[in-house]
């Protein structure tokens, strides 16, 4: 499974794919594209010859391949030609959707304990490297060392649009009572076929948020909980995925990574008799931040003047402190006298981070030199990506809509989860902004799809409503949501020629996703019938105006010989290759 440079499989885009018989059956049978970074852990590992588990290099693609599970053989000779070793193909499943996923193996393969931030950067940066070109991306990891490896993404992948999932496995996948199968399978689905876009866990048949996770047992399949926060799925017959919870960023910034971690932080757990001398040294330089972890609901010992005198000399000193509790459940507060003289000298509190995410989110927060020390405190108390609890508002009241629920006996919460995306699409559409805005404010989801998957940002790009579209991309609406026609916002606002919104897409991150052919195809017949609007429409969605067609042609071929003189021009002006050689033959 040797990778190409830009880490697409050799035959994505190939020429099998320009058979337009295939083009059409996909405009019927859309596909989702995942790429899995294999990072080791135990999910990959066998028994070495000295008895214990280890990973083994290379094999880890050839055996999904040949398991009927893993690749549908049939599917992937009909769509990339026989013998060709196209990417790996997940079976039909009900999601819609098929699955083509490609296995990117990281050399050496690591026991995550093993791992740190070098590795979470390489993962990152592989994330941005192949952003575009794949759907949603999945880490195969270790599970011992998974929930650091998850918070400290959760902070590095920012303005994140897509699925990232992260798994591994307590049993290896070629044991026979294996959970990696499952966990393999449900994460090449989810990262396919859901558009999730934060860094999530998917074990033991929940979808957890990555940077509220720990790991809690060493030997059950549940290795892992987010003790403060619901699964944000849960894995029964149905894939059930809780929408409302689902972190979206809100901003209007494309994606990028953040790979500058700051290693001078700690965690310092509190216990009866700690000596001040071991708190003083721990908190010397080149210590920039720490993690206190304090009794209950964020106490120390009051009656220790030497311990706190240590801590209040740190903080003086610039050291950022953050107080988090022992406690599994449950979050600091100031009900005592006890934590309340820890804020008083400058502790931040914590609230319910867990020590994983509070580490990180340390890391993370202490390298960003563009933050004063202020900045960097309040950055430490507010939510960033979900991984503390702040207050949320729910649609409750639904008083006027008890008719409507008594005559179609449903549950309310049935009756709401049809009504309010169709109303907010509607509010997308045709109202001002700010009854759309009075909609978020009350509670309805800003991404929240019709039947047709139709999101109220693919109906607002439409219809070019530009202060709604900015909206809710503010709100964190999903720029690569695709609805049921695999269709994007941007590929709506192109179709209907909405410049502005393109532009507004485009600057949040949104691309055009589909096959080059495909896009090429479209261009060429735009470029048939002379439609100069529409293609500086593809031009500013970013698509390569010298893209050919299935027969081989560039637009600039078709302008030409159809007499399409200003498309011919504009085309020249964008730049596109004036030599390029018909292909068609
Ligand atoms: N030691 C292994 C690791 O973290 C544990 C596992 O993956 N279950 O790589």
């Amino acid at each position: 499974e040797r990778l190409h440079d830009d880490g697409l499989h050799p035959a994505v885009g190939s020429a099998v794919e320009q058979e337009s018989g295939v083009l059409d059956a996909l405009e019927h049978h859309p596909e989702s594209r995942v790429l899995v970074l294999y990072t080791g852990g135990t999910i990959g590992m066998v028994k070495s010859d000295s008895g214990g588990l280890a990973p083994l290099r290379n094999r880890l693609a050839g055996r999904l391949r040949s398991s009927t599970t893993f690749h549908d053989n049939e599917y992937s000779r009909w769509r990339f030609g026989e013998g060709v070793d196209g990417p790996l193909v997940l079976p039909a499943s009900k999601e819609g959707r098929r699955v083509l996923y490609t296995i990117r193996e990281y050399d050496p393969l690591l026991d995550s304990s093993c791992m740190g931030v070098e590795d979470w950067v390489r993962i990152a940066t592989d994330i941005k490297a192949h952003y575009e070109q794949y759907d949603g991306f999945l880490v195969l990891h270790g599970t011992d060392t998974l929930a650091y490896t998850a918070s400290a993404l959760s902070f590095m992948l920012e303005n994140l649009g897509k699925t990232v999932i992260v798994t591994g496995s307590q049993i290896p996948l070629w044991e026979l009572r294996s959970d990696g199968r499952d966990n393999l399978l449900v994460s090449l689905l989810l990262a396919g076929c859901y558009v999730i876009p934060e860094v999530s866990v998917m074990f033991g048949a929940r979808l957890l948020r990555g940077n509220r996770t720990v790991k809690v047992s060493a030997h059950s399949l549940r290795a892992f909980d987010t003790p403060n926060f619901p699964p944000l799925a849960t894995i029964g017959i149905n894939i059930d995925v809780d929408h409302r919870l689902v972190y979206r960023p809100k901003t209007t910034e494309p994606f990028t990574v953040h790979c500058k971690m700051n290693n001078n932080v700690g965690l310092l757990r509190i216990f009866p008799n700690i000596s001040t001398n071991v708190v003083r040294s721990f908190l010397a330089p080149p210590l920039k931040g720490a993690v206190l972890q304090t009794y209950g609901a964020g106490n120390v010992p009051g009656n220790r003047t030497d311990l706190l005198e240590a801590l209040r000399e740190a903080a003086a000193r610039g050291i950022i402190l953050v107080n988090c509790t022992q406690c599994m459940h449950g979050q600091v507060a100031d009900l005592y006298a006890m934590g309340k003289v820890l804020y008083d000298m400058g502790v931040v509190a914590g609230a319910d981070m867990t020590p994983e995410a509070a580490l990180s989110k340390l890391s993370y927060v202490l390298s960003k030199d563009e933050w004063d020390l202020e900045t960097k405190k309040e950055r430490l108390r507010t939510s960033l990506r979900g991984e503390l609890t702040a207050p949320s508002r729910i649609l409750e009241d639904w008083g006027t809509l008890d008719s409507v629920v008594r005559a179609l006996g449903a549950e309310p919460s049935q009756v709401a989860e049809l009504l309010i995306p169709a109303i907010t699409c509607a509010a997308a559409a045709r109202l001002g902004a700010a009854s759309l805005a009075a909609l978020i404010d009350a509670g309805a989801d800003p991404a929240a799809g019709t039947m047709e998957g139709r999101t109220p940002l693919h109906v607002a790009s439409y219809e070019g409503n530009l202060e709604a579209v900015r909206l809710l991309l503010q709100h964190g609406a999903g720029v690569h949501v695709k609805d049921r026609f695999g269709r994007t916002p941007l590929l709506d606002a192109v179709q209907m020629d909405r410049h502005e919104v393109i532009t507004a897409l485009r600057s949040c991150g949104a691309h055009l996703g589909a096959s080059n052919t495909a896009i090429g195809d479209k261009i060429c017949s735009v470029a048939a019938v002379g439609d100069v609007k529409r293609l500086k429409s593809f031009r500013l969605a970013g698509a390569d105006l010298g893209q050919r067609d299935v027969s081989g042609r560039t637009p600039l071929h078709v302008a030409s010989q159809l007499g399409r003189t200003s498309a011919a021009l504009f085309l020249v002006s964008s730049g596109v290759d004036v030599f390029a050689k018909d292909l068609s033959g």
